[in-house]
């Protein structure tokens, strides 16, 4: 299939939805990831766009998405130079226009029924919708080694003191009334795998509520994350996080990105 030109698939209407992923290294889970959400968001009754951004992989990451055949969902690639997961999504983030928004990962690991749960959610006016492994009502499939839970019960117990009552504020699986993740995007300032936390505080700081649903979610081999390299800097990130919400409300926060002096634990 030739190389298409990016966005102008499909329908000429401007999407109601659009969904970013953030992708490093990611040329083996990637083309399964973004079948399954083309063929999925292609079944909803209005226009959708994918976005997938790369922090300049050293694989095929950019040339998949560059290189996706043309069909009803549209996709794109948008590059971000600031390594990290959080500096990703929140590029892709503000490169969205549509009125609704959302995030998930290139592994697929939220079963993406979940996906018309979220957008009824945010249809009957929810502003913030989120998949959590922590509902009663999810099914988890985790193959995760002792450590890494032991890493995710601390993490949950700090995370908890920055955006209290919501039980899993990790997975990666989140909708948004656009111009909310879009204004939230602007003032995130965390480039690792602690961002969630950052951009729920300022959501729930602007007076929205954070809606919780229910996922299947099962791990996906190949993650990026390792309790060995990235703890330390998460902790930092959260420390940075619980320092820049008190000490810098929304309101007062700078919009323009200023990368930490130190991006701990990245790549
Ligand atoms: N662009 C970008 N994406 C990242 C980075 N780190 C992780 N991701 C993406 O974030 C998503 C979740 O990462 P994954 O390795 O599955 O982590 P886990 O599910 O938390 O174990 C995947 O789509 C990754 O490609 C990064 O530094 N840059
Ligand atoms: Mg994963």
């Amino acid at each position: 299939m030739p190389p298409s030109p990016r966005g102008d698939e499909g329908t000429s209407r401007p999407p109601l939805l659009e969904i970013v992923i953030p992708a490093y290294n990611e040329e083996r889970r990637l083309p399964g990831g973004l079948l399954q959400l083309c063929a999925k968001l292609a079944r909803m009754p209005f226009p959708t766009a994918v976005i997938v951004v790369d922090n300049n992989s050293t694989d095929r990451t950019a040339e998949i998405v560059e290189t996706w055949p043309h069909g009803p969902v549209p996709v794109r690639l948008v590059r971000c130079d600031i390594p990290g997961k959080g500096a990703a999504v929140r590029a892709g983030l503000l490169a969205t226009s549509a009125p609704f928004t959302g995030f998930c990962d290139a592994d697929m690991a939220t079963d993406l029924d979940a996906v018309d749960v979220a957008f009824g959610l945010l249809l009957s006016g929810e502003r913030v919708v989120i998949g959590s492994r922590g509902h009663r009502g999810s099914l988890v499939e985790n193959r995760h080694s002792k450590i890494r839970e032991l890493g995710a019960f601390g993490f949950r117990a700090l995370a908890g003191v920055l955006v209290p009552g919501v039980s899993d504020t990790q997975c990666g699986f989140k909708f948004f009334d656009g111009v909310l993740a879009r204004e939230a995007a602007s003032v995130l300032r965390t480039p690792g795998f602690a961002f969630d936390v950052e951009l729920l505080a300022r959501c729930v700081e602007d007076g929205s509520e954070v809606q919780e649903i229910p996922v299947r979610w099962h791990d996906v081999p190949g993650s990026r994350f390792s309790p060995a390299r990235h703890t330390f800097g998460i902790v930092l990130e959260l420390g940075r996080i619980w320092l820049r919400l008190r000490a810098q409300p929304r309101a007062a926060a700078h919009p323009a990105w200023e990368p930490p002096l130190d991006p701990v634990g990245y790549p």
